[in-house]
Formats: C-alpha cells, structure tokens, sequence
C-alpha cells in the first residue's frame, strides 16, 4: 500500500480490479519521474522532441486526428434529479451512467500502466484549495497535469491529512468518438472520462473538477468557482487592483492576462502581474470583499494567433520546458503555427507534409501546456494562500455588432444580469460549428455543474453578502466594420479600456448613464498614441432598435431557466427594455 489513506487505497484498488492494468505508478511529480515518462512516450512517439537548440525540454504531441478538442456534446452531469443539473448541461441518471462507464472502463487498461495522480487545484497551503486523485492510462496526462497542477507528494501528503478528495477516473480507452464520454457526479465527488487524450476531456483537475465538480462545491460553501483569468495591473503611483475576467474559450483571456501595456503606459510605470488565466475561485472575505486564487499552476493555452504582436509574454515563455499538442513544425523542428510570423512550416498538426490545400498547418485549437512560473509577467502572487483581493470583474464576449467595447454595471445584481445575458461567437476550442453566436453565461456554458437558473440565484446571494463588492463590467474587443474588420485594435491596447475599468474602481473617472449600463463619457478611453483613431463612435454607440431585439432574446433566454431564474432578474430584463 502506498498511502495511508484506506479510502484512497481501496478506490485505487477497486479501480485496477476493473481495469486490469499491467502496472501500477503512484505519480511523485518528481524530476525524475517526468524524465522518465518523457523517455517513455519519446520511445513510443506519443511525443517527439523538439528542436533542442531553440526550445530545450519542449515537446510536440499529435493527437487523434479525431479528438482535438473538448467534446460538449458528450459531457454529463449525474445528479439524482434531472433538474439539479437544469437545461445547461446534458443528464444522465447516476445509475445509468455508472453502468455504462462500468462497462467501458472494465479492462481497459490490460498491457497498460496505470498512473495514480494525486493533485491540488491551488496553492498547497491554502484554505482555499481543494484536492483531486486522477487516475489515468496516459502518461501524456501525467506530463500535462506536472505542468497544470500542484501534484504529487506534497499534493498526497495533504489528501491524507485531509481524508477528502475529488475521484477522478480517465482512459483513452479506444479513442473512438462513439466511445467517448466524459462524466461528473458531483454529489459523489467523481468524475469519469473515456475514450480521449484531449486536454479539457483529459486533464480532469481542470475542467471537470475545477469548474464543474468545484461549481457545484462553491454553490453549497457560498463561493464562486469561475472561468475567468485574475491579473494585477499596477499603477504608475505603485498601486495594484486586481481584475478577474470571464471571456469563454479561445476569445483572449490569456492574451489578457499577460497584456504587455502600449509605449506610453509603459514608460508612465503600468504593469501587469499575471496570476491566472483560465480559472478563478473566489472567496468572500471577512472584510467584506471578494479574493481570488487560480487553482491551476499552469496554461493550457490556443497557440494559433499567438505572435510577438498578440503576446509576446506567452512567446517568451515558450522557448522552453512546454509540451506543443496538434502544432505544425517548420523543417528545422521548431513548434510553428499560423500567425506565430517567424518561420514555416514543414509538416502539418498531422505530421504530413505541409500543403495549404489540407487546411491549416496548426490545429486551429492546437496548444502549448507551460508551467505559469514560466510567464516573465507571473505574479508571485498566484502562491499567495490567501487570494489576491479583486476589484473588478469583467464579462467579455465575441460579438462582431451590438455590444460596446466596455460598459459598467449599475449594481451587482444589473452586473449578475449582464453575466447572465451574455452572449458570443463560437470558437474552434469546442467540437462544433464556429462562428455562430450563442448565450454563454458568464462563460460557464460548458462548465457549470448545475442548473444555470440556480447558478445566478448563488450569485446574487454572494455579491449579496460583500459590504465592498467588485464592480462588475462588459467588454468587447470584436466589434467589426463594413468590411468585416476589427474595429478595436485589441491586445495590448486593451490597457487603454483596464485603464478606465481601474479608475471606475478608484473613483477617478465618470461616466453616462445609458438603459444599458453605465459608459465611458466621450474621450475617456485615451487613443493618443495609436496609428489612428477607432471609431470610438460605433464602439461606444447604443442602437436602441438592435438592443430591443436583444433583450427579447435576453427574456427567452432567462425564460429557459425558469422557474429557477431569480425574479429580479426577470424583472431587471423588463425595466431595461422599457427604458430603451
Ligand atoms: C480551455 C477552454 O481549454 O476553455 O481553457 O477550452
Ligand atoms: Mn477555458
């Protein structure tokens, strides 16, 4: 027995009578250890070493060409009753469920190792952080959940002290889409994945536990687990506010959380200190205000669109020690992708050779998985036991008309509302057409594990209870012109709008008073010092005709909640579109 822990030992242990590995190894997290898996998938050519002079320790993994991205249409939540997982997720009865996951794991590990992963999602001392086993026959997993989370020893050493822990059961198994489901039973703590390799169906601390098992946790201890990115930006007087933002996938949150501010903030003394740029937890203070942990340690991130323009902190931290997942490669063996500038490639995210008339070189959702240390902008901060405490939050979609390039809750309950409503292009992150605008509350679409109406509900009642509550705000950077292009600069521009976000915070700046939300009085955004102007107009601009026809799908759309959609919300909806 290698723990003491007689839970864990006999869960381990029911699990390999199940799925009859060859091996069984206790993961330590140890160099040694992540030396010798690597050796091991260089062998079987689950990964290929990269070129050793331009990224040292950095490896390329090719998926199935079937399993590149997270798989909605196959995650369920099992809860008893139907309606505790409400009609933002897919249900599956416990029972059935367990049956047939029962079914698909028994065996499936015959001739295979078993790694038992034992993880912390946040820093390891504390309170906040919550405890995971993930046991896997992936030692791709292994490597990937080294670099995304607190595991091994110390992680066991606490799960022992403890006695609880979330469960989570993953196998490749066949890698057959027919055969793939990824399954979360949040009243038992437990999650179950087959039939994928991919990070977000594979890499069970994030995901799956962070967000849908911790939502449902957060929801009964009177927290928040949230799909946002935390980043410190601190003023020229030395003074730091922390900001979390929930973009939904592949819209820029990680671009965001390591923005490099434009020249002449730079030169004035901005920066930014990047604490997470994923997933948030937040905790209600005794001080009345909210605090923030990123329970992650690592970025599992987009690499298409990443530049020396777009994030050079993200470059910077990839020239060495990451695993690239479905890049292209240029003939000299560095990771390549489209938009990357540098380069070309050679072989295609399949390992063919490279010819436009397959599509892109790099998946479009092809990845990077680095250690967060790694990032030049890390905040030492994102050790910090007790949270960083947060001064704004920011909701941000992909909507090429409609929404402004920012606007300001009232209220927390108007910014309950505006997270609520939100709404965004789909992108390449989740299987399924791209492109088409969908609802996607608060970014949680895919992750919440409960029902949504309940979800806003448990909203309301935390910013309830906080005596200084963060404000809450709207963004959008892709807004479009005629001709279809961005009519915001973006990136590190983006300085320019936080700038506003942080003297809102501070009492600093003003702003007008619209039915839709509180916005930046003409000129507030500085645009001194870029190429030209944008058209602050249209960006700040509200069609009062489009905002009635959204707000009757923002009224449908809480509808489909009811009757757990909080009334207020109701009521909200209403009192904006008559003011329109
Ligand atoms: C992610 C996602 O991987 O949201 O972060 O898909
Ligand atoms: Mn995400």
């Amino acid at each position: 027995m290698i723990t003491k822990l007689t839970e864990l030992a006999e869960w381990v242990d029911s699990v390999a009578r199940r799925t009859q590995p060859a091996e069984i190894h206790w993961c330590t997290g140890s160099a040694e250890e992540n030396a010798m898996l690597t050796n091991g998938m260089l062998e079987t050519g689950e990964l290929m070493e990269l070129n050793p002079v331009t990224h040292p320790e950095c490896y390329l993994h090719r998926s199935d060409p079937d399993d590149v991205a997270r798989v909605e249409h196959l995650t369920y939540v099992c809860t008893v009753d139907a309606d505790e997982a409400g009609p933002n997720n897919n249900w599956m009865a416990p029972d059935t469920a367990h049956a047939l996951m029962d079914e698909l794991f028994d065996g499936c590990m015959q001739g295979r190792t078993m790694y038992v992963i034992p993880y912390c999602m946040g820093p390891i001392e504390s309170p906040f952080s919550r405890l995971g086993v993930e046991i896997t026959d992936s030692a791709y997993v292994v490597a990937n959940m080294r670099k995304m989370t607190r595991m091994g020893s110390p992680a066991l050493q606490r799960i022992e002290r403890e006695g609880s822990f979330v469960r989570g059961l993953h196998s490749t198994g066949e890698l057959d889409p027919e055969r793939r489901y990824i399954m979360h039973f949040p009243q038992e703590l437990a999650i179950q994945s087959y039939g994928s390799g991919y990070g977000g169906n594979a890499l069970l601390g994030k995901k799956c536990h962070a967000l849908r098992i911790a939502s449902h946790q957060a929801r009964t201890e009177g927290w928040l687990a949230e799909h946002m990115m935390i980043v410190g930006i601190e003023n020229p007087a030395g003074q730091t506010r922390y900001v979390a933002a929930a973009f939904p996938s592949a819209c820029g949150k990680t671009n965001l959380a390591m923005l490099i501010p434009p020249e002449p903030y730079r030169s004035a003394g901005w920066k930014v200190h990047t604490v997470g740029d994923d997933i948030c937890w937040l905790h209600p203070g005794e001080d009345g205000r909210l605090y923030a942990i990123n329970p992650e340690a690592g970025f599992f991130g987009v690499a298409p669109g990443t530049s020396k323009k777009t994030n050079p902190n993200a470059l910077a931290m990839l020239d060495r020690d990451a695993i690239f997942t479905n890049v292209a490669a240029t003939a000299d063996n560095q990771p390549w992708w489209e938009e990357l500038g540098d380069g070309r490639p050679a072989l295609d995210w399949q390992g063919r050779p490279y010819d436009p008339k397959n599509g892109p070189a790099a998946h479009p959702n092809s990845r990077f998985t680095v250690s967060i240390d790694r990032c030049p902008s890390y905040s030492p901060e994102a050790e910090n036991p007790s949270g960083v405490p947060i001064d704004a939050i920011i909701f941000g979609g992909r909507r090429a008309s409609l929404a402004p390039l920012v606007m300001e809750a009232r209220d927390w309950t108007h910014g309950t509302f505006l997270g609520a409503a939100m709404a965004s292009e789909t992108t390449a992150a989740a299987t399924g057409k791209v492109g088409v605008v969908r609802r996607d509350p608060m970014a949680m679409k895919p992750f919440c594990g409960y029902h949504f109406g309940d979800y806003w509900g448990h909203w309301l009642d935390v910013g309830g209870g906080l005596a200084q509550p963060p404000k809450i705000f709207q963004v959008n950077w892709f807004r479009r012109d005629a001709e279809g292009g961005f009519i915001w600069p973006g990136f590190g521009e983006n300085m320019r709008v936080l700038e506003w976000v942080l003297k809102r915070c501070s009492g600093e700046a003003g702003a007008v008073e619209t039915p839709v939300g509180l916005m930046p009085e003409p000129d507030a955004i500085e645009t001194g010092g870029l190429s030209e102007r944008p058209d602050m107009e249209t960006l700040l601009g509200i069609n009062a005709r489009e905002w009635s026809k959204e707000f009757d799908q923002i009224e449908k759309h809480l509808e489909k909640f009811a009757p757990h959609t909080p009334q207020v919300l109701i009521d909200l909806a209403r009192e904006l579109r008559n003011a329109l």
